[in-house]
C-alpha cells in the first residue's frame, strides 16, 4: 500500500459529486493500492446533505479510505492536496444565457485558484468539471501563480466518452474498438468531435462510417447529449460526467500507454490556437505528463471547426478579462 494521498472533491453533495466520490472511494481513479483522504467542499448551504453524502460513504466501508473531512472553507479543502476535482458552480437557471453564467461563476474560481495556490501541495493537479469549465479552469490558473500552469486541466473527456460511444453503437462494436478519439476546443456546443483521425478496428473511422453521417447525425448527437440526457431524464448528466472524471484523472495518474485523451489543457500555441487559452487537444500522457499528439492534420472542415471554437473562447476570455489578474 502506498501512503494516502489527499484528494478534493467541490461541490460534494450535488449530482455529480454523488456518483464520483463512491468512484473514487473505491480505488477506480487512483489503484486499489492508493489510500485516499477525501477533502469535501461545498457551499454552507449544502453542508447538511453533505454530511448525509459521508454517512453513506462511511456505510460503504471502502478500505482505501483513510479520511473523509467536510468543509465550507477552500483554504481547509485544499490542505495538501494532490488532486482536485473543482466540481461544484453554480448552475445555469431560466433565462440565463452562457454569459450570465461565466460571470457568475467566475469568482467562485477566482476564490478556489487562490487557495489552492495558498494550501494544496506541490504536486496538485486540478480538473475542473464545473461549467464554463474551460474558462472557469483558465480563471482558477490565473489566480494560482505559484502553481505551475500545466497543472489546471478542464473536462472534455464526456465528449469523447460520448463520440466513442456513438461511434461503437453505429459500427456494431464495443467501445475498445474505437481509438484516436479526439475533442479539440471547448466544452460546449462549439466542439469539434476530429472523426477524421480518429480509427475503428485499427482502420479509418471514415471510410467505414461515411462521412455523411459523421458529420450529421453524429456531430449532432455528440454535441447535443447534454441537452437529451437533460430531456429525458430532467436532470443533466451526472453518473457518465463523474465517470469521465474519473477516466481523466485516471489517466494522468497511470498514463495512456500510446492511447489518446481529450483534456483541455493551457494551449501553449499548438496548431495555431492562442497561447494562454485552456483548449481540449488529444494528448498521450506517460510519467504523470501529458503531451498534446503532434502531427495531426486538419483539412478545410476541421480548420473551420477548430477556429469557431477558439472564437468562442476568446469571447469568453474577454468576458472575464477582470478575473485574470
Ligand atoms: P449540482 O447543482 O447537482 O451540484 C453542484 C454542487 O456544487 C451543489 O451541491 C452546490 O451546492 C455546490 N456548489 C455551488 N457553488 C459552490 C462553491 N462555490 N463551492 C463549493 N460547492 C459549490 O450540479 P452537478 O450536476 O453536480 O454539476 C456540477 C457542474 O458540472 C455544473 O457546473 C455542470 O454544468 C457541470 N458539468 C460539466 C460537464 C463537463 O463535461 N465538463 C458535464 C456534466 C455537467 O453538466
Amino acid at each position: 500500500m502506498n501512503p494516502p494521498i489527499r484528494v478534493a472533491v467541490t461541490g460534494a453533495a450535488g449530482n455529480i459529486g454523488y456518483a464520483l466520490l463512491f468512484r473514487i472511494a473505491s480505488g477506480d481513479c487512483f489503484g486499489k493500492n492508493q489510500p485516499v483522504i477525501l477533502q469535501l467542499l461545498e457551499i454552507t448551504p449544502g453542508m447538511k446533505a453533505l454530511e448525509g453524502v459521508v454517512m453513506e460513504l462511511l456505510d460503504s466501508a471502502f478500505p482505501l479510505v483513510h479520511g473523509v473531512e467536510i468543509s465550507d472553507d477552500p483554504n481547509v479543502a485544499f490542505k495538501g492536496v494532490s488532486q482536485a476535482f473543482l466540481v461544484g458552480s453554480r448552475p445555469r437557471t431560466k433565462g440565463m444565457d452562457r454569459a450570465d453564467l461565466i460571470k457568475v461563476n467566475g469568482p467562485i474560481f477566482t476564490t478556489q485558484g487562490k487557495a489552492i495556490n495558498d494550501n494544496a501541495s506541490s504536486d496538485v493537479r486540478v480538473i475542473v468539471v464545473g461549467n464554463p469549465c474551460n474558462t472557469n479552469a483558465l480563471i482558477a490558473m490565473h489566480a494560482a501563480p505559484d502553481v505551475p500552469r500545466e497543472r489546471f486541466t478542464a473536462m472534455t473527456r464526456l465528449d469523447q466518452n460520448r463520440a466513442v460511444s456513438q461511434l461503437a453503437s453505429k459500427a456494431g462494436v464495443t467501445a475498445g474498438a474505437i481509438g484516436r478519439m479526439g475533442i479539440w476546443g471547448n466544452h460546449s456546443n462549439t466542439m469539434y468531435p476530429d472523426f477524421f483521425n480518429a480509427t475503428l478496428g485499427g482502420g479509418s473511422v471514415v471510410e467505414q462510417l461515411g462521412e455523411e453521417w459523421l458529420k450529421g447525425e453524429f456531430m449532432g448527437t455528440v454535441v447535443n447529449r447534454g441537452a437529451a440526457i437533460i430531456a429525458a431524464r430532467g436532470a443533466s448528466s451526472a453518473a457518465s460526467a463523474a465517470s469521465a472524471a474519473v477516466d481523466h484523472m485516471a489517466d494522468w495518474w497511470n498514463g495512456t500507454n500510446g492511447a489518446w485523451a481529450s483534456m483541455a489543457i493551457p494551449s501553449k500555441g499548438e496548431y495555431g490556437v492562442p497561447a494562454g487559452l485552456i483548449f481540449s487537444y488529444p494528448v498521450t500522457i506517460e510519467g504523470g505528463v501529458y503531451n498534446i499528439v503532434e502531427g495531426i492534420e486538419h483539412n478545410d472542415f476541421a480548420k473551420a471547426r477548430i477556429q469557431a471554437t477558439v472564437d468562442e473562447l476568446l469571447a469568453e476570455r474577454e468576458a472575464v478579462k477582470d478575473l485574470l489578474v
